[in-house]
């Protein structure tokens, strides 16, 4: 009869775990038929109205099934518990095979990329890079130039003024006659260059911008001549442009060297021959250079019978438009992504 019932007793459990999907139910199922107020409890004490004989068998097979229990239990414990494992590896699960997702990556700035190679080249001869003011004042930016107020080449670097007296850089050559006020000779020649950002007043079209940027550069020691300024420069174009190219001086005018010259390239699209590039002469013009005024040297306390110079001014654009075939200076400006990535 008791057997009978801890049978049912065992089965009932059974079917009663079957439906149980989660632990705490599990746990309460376990207080419920196991615990001290539950049916096994209540069997072992009815024990005491069986016979000395019975009493014995019955209490071993009411072990043996709260045993059964108990692992019934236990069993589907663990079940649960390794769904719940399961369960959650599945929810986590990432595909390693997926394509990754490529982060944007930025670039520098076409412009910057022409000034720093430019600068590389000039820091491997022994040069400074130096930098100085965008706002600059009338005395550095004309005057020490050689240009004083009624000089006629004024017209040409028309700018933004601040003031009578202080006004927006239309070039950086004020960095070089603070730079050579400030130098030391007893410590060496000069060799500087000065990139960055100059203004005109200008009205902006595709070949015109009131803002744009300039490398300018300057050697002064004892017997600087022009063969120093030409195997210079020769060697700036061969480096930015080709070893094959050649250079051609032509005289020019600045009102800060003298002489002066027009530096053309030979054409780095057809050779020489003539193309849509060179505007078929072979040669395409692409800086300014001379040798530094006397007047500009003493200006800046420089003993112009002693030491000589020879100085050079590039745009960035210029060399940029001319490279890439670029025929809107507006583009460096603009911050079009879809211009400025393809200069990688
Ligand atoms: C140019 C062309 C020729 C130049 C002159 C100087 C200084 F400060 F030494 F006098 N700096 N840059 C110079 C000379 C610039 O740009 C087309």
């Amino acid at each position: 009869m008791l057997q009978a019932k801890l049978e049912a007793l065992r089965d009932e459990a059974k079917l009663k775990l079957a439906a149980i999907n989660d632990l705490k139910a599990v746990n309460a199922l376990r207080v419920e038929m196991l615990g001290k107020k539950g049916p096994i409890t209540e069997v072992l004490k009815g024990m005491r109205d069986l016979s000395n004989e019975e009493r014995p068998k019955v209490g071993a097979f009411a072990n043996v099934i709260r045993d059964e229990i108990t692992e019934l239990i236990e069993m589907r414990k663990e079940a649960l518990e390794r769904a719940a494992i399961q369960a959650q590896l599945v929810s986590e699960e990432i595909d390693v095979t997926l394509p990754g997702r490529t982060p944007k990556r930025g670039t520098r700035h076409i412009l910057t990329q022409i000034s720093e190679e430019i600068e590389d080249i000039f820091l491997g001869m022994g040069y400074q890079v130096v930098e100085g003011y965008e706002v600059e004042s009338d005395e550095y930016n004309f005057e020490r130039m050689n240009l004083p107020k009624d000089h006629p080449a004024r017209d040409m670097q028309d700018t933004f003024y601040i003031t009578d007296e202080i006004l927006l850089r239309t070039h950086t050559s004020p960095v070089q006659a603070r730079t050579m006020e400030q130098h030391d000779f007893s410590k060496g020649p000069l060799r500087m260059i000065s990139p960055g950002r100059v203004y005109r007043r200008d009205t902006d079209d595709a070949t015109h911008s009131h803002q744009f940027h300039q490398i300018e550069g300057l050697v002064v020691d004892k017997n600087i001549s022009m063969s120093d300024l030409k195997g210079t420069l020769a060697l700036l174009i061969q480096k930015m442009f080709g070893a094959e190219r050649k250079i051609r001086l032509r005289p020019s005018y600045f009102p800060f060297t003298e002489p002066s010259v027009e530096v053309d390239v030979s054409c780095f699209k057809c050779g020489g021959k003539g193309c849509n590039v060179c505007k078929w002469t072979g040669w395409i013009e692409i800086l300014g250079a001379g040798m530094v005024h006397p007047r500009v040297l003493e200006m800046s306390g420089i003993d112009a019978t002693q030491y000589s110079g020879f100085a050079f001014g590039i745009g960035q654009e210029r060399i940029a438009m001319l490279r890439y075939g670029i025929n809107d200076i507006r583009g460096f400006y603009l911050n079009d992504l879809r211009f400025l990535a393809q200069f990688k």
